[in-house]
């Protein structure tokens, strides 16, 4: 099984709602690494770049300004499978089918303000990796005192 990376941004619902560290919670406890992490306002370009399989929608326009309502918190999180973790800890887009216990089944309030972006798949990881942070803002380290425990 190979280490991965995965991409998060929290959205302004999230900051909007003082939710920052209840998800960030929820992330560190699946004993995944935070290797990434910074604030930083979406612009038309970002989001357009981002939701592009999303452009045509009739929706897309109010996404778009939803987006950029207020700074978002980008994260790039490592770990065993992570992509497909992130995922499940993320829980569905229509938060009627949302599980409870995942964030969106506990948080979302509607499709759109649904608190996390979670890369879909390992190669949409890499790119949505590549768009938000520069190399030397992704870090290689050591936990010495804690327990990467999947590790199969
Ligand atoms: P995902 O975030 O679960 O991968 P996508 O279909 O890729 O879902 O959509 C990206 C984002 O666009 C969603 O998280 C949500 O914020 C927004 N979105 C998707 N579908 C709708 C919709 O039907 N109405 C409003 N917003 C939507
Ligand atoms: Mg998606």
């Amino acid at each position: 099984m190979e280490r991965e990376c995965t991409l998060i941004l929290l959205k302004p619902d999230t900051i909007e709602r003082n939710l920052v560290g209840e998800v960030i919670n929820r992330i560190e406890k699946t004993g995944m690494k935070i290797v990434g992490i910074k604030m930083f306002r979406m612009t038309d370009e970002l989001v357009a770049e981002h939701y592009s399989h999303l452009t045509d929608k009739p929706f897309f326009k109010d996404l778009r300004d939803f987006m950029m309502e207020t700074p978002i918190i980008a994260l790039v999180i490592e770990g065993f499978e992570a992509v497909k973790r992130v995922r499940m800890l993320a829980g569905s887009t229509n938060p009627r089918e949302a599980m409870p216990g995942t964030i969106r089944g506990d948080y979302s309030i509607s499709t759109r303000k649904n608190v996390i972006h979670a890369s879909g798949t390992i190669d949409e990881a890499k790119a949505e990796i590549k768009r938000f942070f520069r190399e030397d803002e992704i870090f290689d380290y050591i936990r010495k005192n804690a327990m990467d425990y999947i590790v199969s």
